[in-house]
């Protein structure tokens, strides 16, 4: 069964999403205090982000121990008692698995470095080059070349990310034993998958110099590459024994490649996660922002929902800034983080809720580069100063893009700290803006942000067309977008108006549901109207 075609998969953000013990970090029975929210948004899944023990260089995406818990989140008896509580709620767990890199604090890193048996080759050494110079001209995702030099081991490792995230190397095969001995202990205790972490970059063909690039130069030496599909495959072998889900985080995604990952018979991911239409309001890399432009989002939708059957469908998860301020508008608030519900919870795919969304929270609204701590951003921070850009500008490029925008504590009444601990500081600043976003005024306030989710989320659960009908545009303007859901006889038709100013539509139907007060559709959307239409 496709249990996945039909559920609506709540991302957590751990940190940040409910701390129970007072230290200001969220953790597992946090999470657990807050599973009735997540059943009464009528959430199948929850996909997790990293729990495991972890130097937190990188909150959690560098691992240190895969089999374990981290102490500040809980322990092994936590998870388990997450994963039977969330069951009980017909709730399933999805892990992060994180196995592109693993943290330099793993043990399998510290055997590595001194040339311990099996343990020599996992990752990618290399000597630097008799001038001096590093062993290849990559350059890594976070603002940094991607070699570090060990003085235990006497030689360079390689990281596509943070310093102290060292690639694994997929050409020793004991490392994929190791993996697939990690699947097999999460699924044992009861998850029902995983989020498969840059996924698409497993295997590195060689470590020749790469074409230089605006960014990630190197790229064409482990993008995508026949052996890390041959990689997919072997691991789907344990999952499927599971009957597990996979879905793959895979940057620079074509939609050839994503068919690739995603197609049945080849037996690798369920579905992965896109980047194109995150991107409509970037120029070459994210921190060159461009105004938003609906007309090229929707074309970007439109896309990838003709050329796949089915895949994921996101606007908001802990690496991108918030959704309302970024496609909508910040002074249509309410409306537009409906009408983003709308888009999210009406095409044709798994959508995707990431914390804080339900209630439309919005960017961070810190005072200066001392209040971040995400690693990209500090590391960017760095470089722009290197080449003197003044503080004024850097704030402007780093504020808007900042991975800490999604990383606030979620924002649940309007107590102390907004809800999320009662300590006197949470690790990462609260949103000042907590007094009028918090769940407990929306969930008193019928026209909320949440009481729309629910609807929505409802709505979907009752009417398979929303769920497994097909998918047809009908209008795609520079601020309007029409598109029909169809299955067998019955059909719906979604009107959005991306604007502040009212549209006119060619649709009509019986009314389903809008954001407005309405009675009737007449063709006329309001500002930041959605409209959910019953064809007769
Ligand atoms: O957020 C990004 C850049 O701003 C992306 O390029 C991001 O680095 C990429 O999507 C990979 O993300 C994943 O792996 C990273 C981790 O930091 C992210 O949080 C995770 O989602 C390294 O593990
Ligand atoms: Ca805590």
């Amino acid at each position: 069964m496709e249990w996945w075609k039909d559920a609506i998969i709540y991302q957590i953000y751990p940190r940040s999403f409910q701390d129970s013990n007072g230290d200001g970090i969220g953790d597992i029975p946090g999470i657990i205090s807050r599973l009735d929210h997540l059943q009464e948004l009528g959430v199948g899944a929850i996909w997790l982000s990293p729990v495991y023990p972890s130097p937190n260089d990188d909150n959690g995406y560098d691992i240190s121990d895969y089999k374990n818990i981290n102490p500040e989140y809980g322990t092994l008896e936590d998870m388990d008692r997450l994963i039977l509580e969330a069951k009980r709620r017909g709730i399933r767990i999805l892990m992060d698995l994180v196995i592109n890199h693993t943290s330099t604090k793993h043990a399998w890193f510290e055997k590595s470095r001194r040339r311990i048996e099996p343990y020599t080759d996992y990752y990618y050494w290399a000597p630097g080059n008799p001038d001096g110079t590093l062993p290849n001209n990559w350059t890594g995702f976070f603002g940094e070349d991607c070699w570090q030099w060990d003085d235990v081991r006497g030689e360079y490792y390689l990281h596509l990310f943070a310093r102290t995230q060292a690639d694994l190397n997929y050409h020793c095969p004991q490392v994929l034993d190791e993996v697939k001995d990690v699947l097999r202990f999460w699924l044992d205790r009861g998850v029902a998958g995983f989020r498969c972490d840059v996924i698409n970059l497993l295997w590195k063909d060689s470590l020749a110099d790469g074409e230089k690039r605006l960014a990630l130069t190197g790229l064409e030496h482990y993008l995508s590459l026949p052996e890390t599909h041959g990689i997919l495959r072997q691991l789907r072998k344990v999952l499927d024994g599971y009957r597990a889900f996979t879905v793959g985080e895979t940057v620079f995604v074509t939609p050839e490649m994503a068919r690739d990952l995603c197609a049945e018979d080849r037996g690798e991911l369920n579905m992965v996660f896109s980047f194109e239409h995150m991107e409509c309001d970037q120029r070459f890399i994210k921190w060159l922002k461009r105004d938003f432009r609906p007309k090229a989002f929707f074309e970007c939708l439109i896309k990838w929902q003709k050329e796949l059957p089915w895949n994921t469908i996101y606007l908001e998860n802990h690496d991108q800034p918030r959704s309302i301020p970024r496609f909508g508008s910040n002074s249509w608030w309410r409306e537009s983080g409906k009408l983003l519900a709308t888009l999210v919870l009406t095409l044709r795919g798994t959508p995707f809720i990431y914390q804080g969304q339900e209630i439309g929270m919005v960017d961070f609204d810190f005072d200066g580069v001392d209040q971040l701590d995400d690693v990209e951003s500090r590391n960017v921070n760095r470089l722009l100063s290197a080449y003197h850009v003044p503080e004024g500008l850097r704030w402007r490029i780093i504020s808007r893009t900042s991975r800490d925008n999604a990383r606030t504590p979620m924002q649940w009444d309007d107590g102390p700290n907004a809800g999320f601990t009662t300590a006197d500081k949470a690790w990462l600043g609260v949103n000042r803006n907590f007094h009028f976003i918090n769940l407990a005024d929306q969930e008193n306030d019928p026209d909320s942000i949440w009481n729309w989710y629910k609807d929505l989320a409802k709505l979907r659960g009752e009417r398979e067309v929303l769920r497994r009908g097909d998918f047809l545009w009908l209008e795609c303007t520079h601020r309007v977008f029409v598109y029909r859901r169809r299955l067998g006889a019955e059909s719906v038709t979604v009107a959005l108006n991306f604007s502040g100013r009212p549209a006119r539509v060619g649709s009509r139907g019986r009314l389903l549901r809008s954001n407005y007060h309405r009675d009737g559709f007449d063709g006329r959307l309001q500002p930041w109207e959605a409209v959910i239409l019953e064809d007769v």
